[in-house]
């Protein structure tokens, strides 16, 4: 394959939703228009710049890495609700489930919900990252319905030098067994404003940067909704009282992390920052401090 097919904003979202589930992926040139581009930067470009290198090798040691996005800004409703990307996201994901209930047969359709959220800046001397399928954290079988919808929005040029993210178009088909070359891969090449849409079963990883400037891109994913705990533990059991039950007790009401990395906070294991918590409350110091601000 030369390239990824792109799309103009205004492409027939039937059209897309085809080439996304043949091809896996599909760049849309103005996903997001030059307004928002620069509010975006305006609210990310300083947490940024303030932010040191990943601590780990897959995440990338010359690679910035900031979440909890819309915490830090109040701007990505243009981003999520993007006609092609929320669009081909409900098509893809919210299939009509049969089931019975006692004798009526019922079809119940999923929602979908924001997943994680990403801030990535590769910079100067990033190695290639690892191929890997996003959605191997939901350890479900490949081919396999799609639990995952997402985009990698360029904040800055992406290119083939400076780390424009590796993809294998059509990964999503193979099986578990089967893996990922490098030579597969090809890079996103695309302008600042233009997104990358693909599916969580596609082979991707962040390319090698060789330039002197940084790539910086957002990733945002869309998930099945039915991928999470029935009663919303984080509303019910307010935090004081999750403080009063032992380690055990509080992973199972979800301030966990799940193999190989699912329900992080802040790219740490919830169970650390809840016991920084109650170190802080302990010392009389109140609530933890909101990383986020900074
Ligand atoms: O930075 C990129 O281009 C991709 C990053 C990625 O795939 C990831 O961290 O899961
Ligand atoms: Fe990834």
């Amino acid at each position: 394959m030369a390239g990824l097919i792109r799309v103009k904003p205004d492409a027939d979202l039937d059209g897309v939703i085809e080439i996304l589930e043949r091809d896996g992926a599909v760049i849309v040139e103005d996903f997001i228009d030059a307004e928002t581009l620069a509010g975006l930067w305006e609210d990310f470009g300083p947490v940024l710049d303030s932010n040191s290198y990943s601590d780990n090798w897959y995440d990338g040691l010359r690679t910035r890495r900031v979440s909890s996005l819309f915490a830090r800004t109040a701007k990505l409703t243009p981003v999520v609700t993007q006609r092609l990307f929320l669009g081909s996201a409900r098509a893809i994901m919210q299939k009509p489930i049969p089931m019975w209930i006692g004798r009526s047969r019922q079809e119940i359709t999923p929602s979908i919900q924001i997943s994680a959220t990403q801030l990535v800046q590769i910079h100067k001397g990033q190695g290639k990252q690892p191929l890997h399928r996003d959605d191997a954290l939901y350890q479900r079988s490949h081919p396999g319905a799609t639990s995952r919808v997402m985009v990698m929005l360029a904040l800055s040029k992406f290119t083939a030098e400076n780390g424009g993210t590796q993809v294998i178009p059509g990964s999503h088909h193979w099986d578990d067994e089967r893996p990922p070359h490098a030579e597969e891969a090809i890079p996103t090449v695309m302008p600042p404003g233009s997104g990358l849409i693909w599916l969580g079963g596609v082979y991707h990883g962040g390319g090698r940067n060789v330039t002197d400037e940084p790539r910086t891109g957002m990733t945002l994913a869309l998930d099945l909704g039915n991928l999470r705990q029935e009663e919303n533990q984080y509303l019910a059991v307010p935090r004081e009282k999750v403080l009063e039950y032992p380690e055990e007790v509080r992973r199972l009401l979800g301030y966990d992390r799940c193999p190989p990395g699912l329900g992080w906070y802040e790219m740490q294991d919830p169970y650390i920052v809840l016991e920084s918590e109650e170190a802080r409350r302990a010392a009389g110091l109140g609530e933890l401090a909101d990383s986020r601000s900074a």
